[in-house]
């Protein structure tokens, strides 16, 4: 995978080589580094999908105004008073619409738009914040509102807007801290949205504005960019083709890829999530999919957190492949690479892929 350094001044973060997959304004965690890590992801491995350089906000003069025609009391909230409002924690994923793109470009021959990222543009952490539903019935939110978007204070103003009832659900959150820490800039700092289970682009990092229509929204990010374009999906104007909202379920192996191991007993393990709920079941094939046996679900197991996975491996010398295969609590099961349908910027490839493993 070609790995370029990010432009000078676009992280605040250290992203060395050894943990990072650079891709233009973007850093990808390469898997390896999370082998037997915790359930969260530390945010020095955290990826970093940005759309811009990181900016650098100070929260002292930083403002969440609240506004639109589906609130009734607009508000303009300061860091401390976010920071005094009633709060919740939460232990949710974050994943990017394109989390493995390059497959499309390995199993169907052509690279769609978008950066090249394999399983490492997922990461999953503690947030703590203001439940967005709280901030919503401050402001007075409207039985008629129907849309909530939030907009981002970076140059490129990211913004996707959800639901009422997404924008209501009680881990939808404005988040000021990251495992137990502020959020570091490159993550949203002063505060971020989490939207659990939706696409990444949702997640706005360093929220500035919160705006309530009493009309459906439509924005680039839901109209061209994160919906389906492409042979198999018929434009649903004004977006061309269907909005993408909630992320599929996924997982991979914390190992390099190609992979290379020491022959012997090995503990295999890596990570299965979704965005429909929790994991209830993890499969390992060693014949490409012909066969399948269960590995091993560790606690804890989080609705739109995801778990980890292990199983034991007597691995023998020579060209293996090893294909894992989640299915989640709504019953969904990775498909094939063969079931993933081509589009225009390479979102949604979520189907069980081989992965090379060299035993020496
Ligand atoms: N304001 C703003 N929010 C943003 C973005 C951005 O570029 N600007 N990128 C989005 C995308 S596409 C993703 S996948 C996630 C990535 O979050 P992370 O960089 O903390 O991993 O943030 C989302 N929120
Ligand atoms: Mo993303």
């Amino acid at each position: 995978m070609t790995s370029k350094p990010t432009p000078e001044g676009t992280h605040v973060k250290p992203t060395p080589e050894d943990l990072f997959f650079h891709h233009d304004v973007c850093v990808e965690t390469r898997w390896e580094n999370l082998y037997g890590r915790g359930y969260l992801t530390p945010a020095s491995l955290f990826y970093i999908r940005n759309h811009g350089p990181t900016p650098i906000i100070d929260a002292q003069t930083w403002r969440l105004s609240v506004e639109g025609p589906g609130v009734e009391n607009p508000l303009s909230i300061s860091y401390d008073e976010l920071l005094r409002m009633p709060s919740v924690t939460v232990t949710r994923f974050i994943e990017c619409a394109g989390n493995g793109r390059i497959f499309f470009k390995e199993y169907q021959g052509e690279m769609p738009k978008g950066r090249p990222w394999r399983y490492g543009s997922y990461a999953v952490a503690e947030w703590t914040g203001v439940p967005l539903s709280e901030i919503l019935m401050r402001a007075g939110i409207k039985p008629t509102a129907v849309d909530v978007m939030p907009t981002g204070l970076d140059e490129a103003a990211v913004e996707r807007p959800m639901s009422v009832a997404k924008a209501m659900e009680p881990d939808t959150v404005v988040a000021y801290a990251m495992n137990g820490d502020l959020i570091p800039p490159d993550h949203g700092f002063p505060a971020r949205v989490v939207v659990p289970g939706w696409v990444g682009v949702n997640s706005i990092k360093w929220v500035g504005k919160i705006y309530v229509a009493e009309e459906p929204i439509y924005v680039m990010r839901n109209t061209e960019e994160y919906v389906l374009e492409g042979p198999d999906f018929p434009p649903e104007p004004p977006a061309w083709g269907p909005i993408l909202t909630t992320t599929p379920v996924r997982s991979g192996i914390a190992m390099a890829w190609p992979g290379t191991l020491q022959a012997g007993t090995q503990a295999i393990r890596g990570f299965a999530w979704s965005g429909h709920g929790s994991i209830s079941r993890v499969e390992y094939s060693l014949d490409d999919g012909k066969t399948w046996a269960d590995a091993c679900i560790q606690e804890p197991n989080i609705s739109k957190g995801g778990c980890r996975w292990e199983f034991i491996w007597d691995a023998r010398p020579g060209e293996h492949t090893i294909t894992m295969r989640a299915t989640d609590s709504a019953g969904n099961t990775q498909p094939e690479p063969d079931a993933m349908k081509w589009n225009e910027r390479g979102y949604d490839f979520w189907a069980a892929v081989p992965h090379p493993v060299t035993v020496v």
